[in-house]
């Protein structure tokens, strides 16, 4: 572990599926049930912003009763107890980092439990649901409340920090990502060339496995608290 004061951990939806939240792209994932084109694009918002609202807002709902599970767990202890800097770059809208205890987190895709104005830019923690015709508790318009994430065609939040500790990195974790979706399916060829052992793991090999020193392939509850432990003790 010495060799590794920097660690990064990139996280994704495989990471919470054992808490009881939906992945994208497996079989009975959210893509399955719904074209990301409708919900998850500005366009799709401004063609039917109802419809975008009922998607988050079912999710927002669904995430009041989860709990984060031994990987979220694990990565808090990982944090608490590793002697040089832990960063999580999480694609998750969920806040199961935050529950779990990490505090050193960047939410690249946004947050669900919050709102953004897109009238007057402000954005607030949010659980209620939202629609078209939620003022805004900033500038009072209605109209321009929307989720606080980050859609196809939008920038990821943080860009800027993300990629100072990626090549600052000595090692790098991705848990629980398919490698689908860029710029995160790019981070590990980022930190390879800027000298980081780079470990995959995930239930199943991602499209970036072969990028990876190390991959272990598993459900996160296992293998991530398993790998965990490994480090701290060396
Ligand atoms: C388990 C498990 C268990 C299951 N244990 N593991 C062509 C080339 C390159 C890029 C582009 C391109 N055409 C368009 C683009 C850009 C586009 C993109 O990447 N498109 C691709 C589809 C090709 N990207 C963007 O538009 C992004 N913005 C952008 O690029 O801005 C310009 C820019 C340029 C340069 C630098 C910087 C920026 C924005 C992307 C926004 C993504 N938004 C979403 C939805 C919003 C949030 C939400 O509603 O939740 O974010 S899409 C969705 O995918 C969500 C996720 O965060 C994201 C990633 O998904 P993830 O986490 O990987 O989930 P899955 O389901 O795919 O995988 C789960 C994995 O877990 C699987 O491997 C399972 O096996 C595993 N697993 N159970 C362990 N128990």
């Amino acid at each position: 572990m010495a060799r590794f004061s920097n660690v990064v951990v990139l996280t994704g939806a495989g990471l919470s599926a054992e808490s009881g939240l939906s992945t994208f792209r497996d079989k009975n994932g959210i893509w399955a049930k719904y074209d990301y084109r409708d919900v998850a694009t500005p366009e799709g918002f401004r063609a039917n912003p109802q419809l975008v609202h009922d998607f988050y807002n079912s999710r927002r709902r669904a995430h009041a009763g989860v709990k984060p599970n031994a990987a979220h767990l694990a990565l808090a202890r990982l944090e608490r107890e590793h002697a040089g800097s832990v960063t999580i770059v999480t694609q998750n809208i969920d806040a199961l980092h935050e529950a779990a205890g990490s505090r050193n987190l960047i939410h690249m895709h946004g947050e669900l439990l919050k709102a953004l104005c897109a009238l007057c830019g402000e954005r607030q923690a949010w659980t209620d649901d939202l629609s078209v015709e939620t003022p805004c508790p900033a500038c009072s318009h209605k109209g321009g409340m929307r989720p606080d994430v980050v859609w196809f065609g939008e920038m990821p939040y943080e860009m800027e920090r993300i990629y100072e500790v990626l090549t600052s990195a000595h090692l790098f974790i991705s848990i629980g990502t398919s490698g689908n979706v860029y710029p995160a399916a790019g981070f590990v060829a980022t930190t390879r060339e800027a000298g980081a052992h780079t470990v995959e793991l995930n239930l199943e090999p991602s499209e970036s496995a072969h990028l990876f020193d190390e991959t272990l392939h598993g459900p996160a509850t296992q293998i991530v608290p398993a790998y965990i432990n490994r480090l701290l003790s060396r």
